[in-house]
């Protein structure tokens, strides 16, 4: 059955047959009243981050602005935006998650 698998490379040139999907950066957006350690908690829950690396990418976000929570392919980044701006909207903090095309 090894004729009936898709390696992603044509049999007679080796040109890739499939082109990749394109990446999304989910970003969190800066703001002045969200809770730093709400910003960690969302890192953790939604973006598998451990404590150190959730703290520093939130306090990179709180100093200039913006930053990546991770590069995923559009529906999962879509997800990713819809949960957590839920998720804040629930909690009553205004923060932002948005995607753009990476
Ligand atoms: N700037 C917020 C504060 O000082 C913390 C924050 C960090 C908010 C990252 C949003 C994103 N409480």
């Amino acid at each position: 059955h090894e004729n009936e698998r898709d390696h992603g490379v044509m049999v007679e040139t080796g040109k890739p047959e499939v082109a990749p999907p394109p990446l999304y950066q989910v970003l969190l957006l800066n703001d002045d009243y969200t809770p730093m350690d709400f910003v960690v908690v969302v890192l953790q829950q939604f973006f598998a981050m451990d404590l150190e690396k959730a703290t520093q990418v939130m306090l990179h976000v709180h100093t200039r602005g913006r930053g990546v929570c991770g590069v995923y392919t559009r529906e999962v980044a879509e997800s990713k935006v819809a949960q957590v701006n839920e998720f804040s909207r629930i909690n009553q903090h205004p923060l932002l998650c948005t995607m753009e095309k990476s």
